[in-house]
């Protein structure tokens, strides 16, 4: 079964991002409880930000689960990157992300690993940027491995990586690190841009796809674009997908309605 989880975000500094809540965590447990998500999915600013006993009240109280949590905020307020070719600044980024493989670890949510797999650059060659994030993502998977949890690998589009932009790149890069609790994040988002076909894209990895962004080709709430999800969901379903679609999209036009939204299409393509 497919489960439905929204994103909630925490760091200022990504206010305008592309999550549907922002800053509220206990209005956003409540308002997603109440359109019925299984989860919530947060992008914190680290992990030691959130206070584990008020979260997990609040889990308990509304009947949700904490479905991934984001590692981001360390791209976006640090500057780290796991392909950093400065080895200091590289291991810095891997603690930071550990901080947050713990906090997900206490509440069973593997972290997502996405705008922290950096860029190549004018600094070092694609091959070893690639090198390099590989041996983070295997150093990585190693740590979660160690509290028995999976961790995500998100490609992202070419405006904001030079690294691995489609599921085969990811693929490919899940091959050389050959860790088995490392999976596939598939945004669709960033899917719609550099895929030819999205639903042949996810059927050719849909072994290592563990998260889903559920999300439309403007990166509004999935049913405010014109993004085709049927053909999505039918690979999803078929392949016995059991992980999250996750709603990561803009708060447009305002967080209720892109919420609302989602629901009713994640409801039209993945009926229980
Ligand atoms: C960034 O564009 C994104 O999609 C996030 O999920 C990655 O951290
Ligand atoms: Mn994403």
């Amino acid at each position: 079964m497919v489960l439905a989880a929204v994103t909630v975000c925490l760091v200022p500094e990504a206010s305008a991002g592309p999550f549907v809540f922002h800053g509220d965590l206990p209005g956003a447990c409540q308002r997603a409880a109440a359109l019925g998500f299984d989860g919530i999915e947060i992008f914190a600013p680290s992990g030691h930000y959130v206070d584990r006993a008020a979260l997990r009240a609040l889990l308990r109280l509304h009947d949700l689960r904490l479905a991934a949590v984001g590692t981001g905020a360390g791209m976006i307020v640090h500057g780290y990157s796991l392909c950093d070719p400065d080895e200091r600044a590289r291991r810095q980024a891997c603690e930071f992300v550990k901080e947050i493989v713990d906090f997900g670890a206490e509440f069973d949510a593997p972290a997502i690993i996405g705008s922290m797999q950096g860029q190549a650059g004018d600094a070092q060659s694609r091959e070893d940027a690639l090198a390099r994030l590989g041996e983070s993502l295997g150093l990585l998977a190693d740590y979660a491995e160690g509290l028995r949890q999976g961790l995500l690998f998100e490609p992202l589009n070419r405006y904001e990586t030079d690294l691995v932009r489609t599921v085969a790149e990811g693929t490919a890069l899940l091959s050389d690190v050959a860790a088995a609790n490392l999976q596939l994040l598939a945004d669709l988002f960033h899917m719609n841009i550099e895929e030819a076909d999205l639903g042949d894209a996810i059927r050719s990895a849909a072994d290592s796809i563990g998260h889903v962004h559920f999300v439309d080709s403007n990166r509004r709430a999935a049913g405010f674009g014109h993004m085709l999800h049927g053909p999505v969901a039918r690979e999803l379903i078929e392949a016995g997908f059991q992980g999250y679609a996750s709603a990561e999209a803009f708060p447009l036009p305002n967080s209720q309605a892109a919420a609302e939204m989602t629901m009713q299409s994640f409801r039209k393509f993945f009926p229980h």
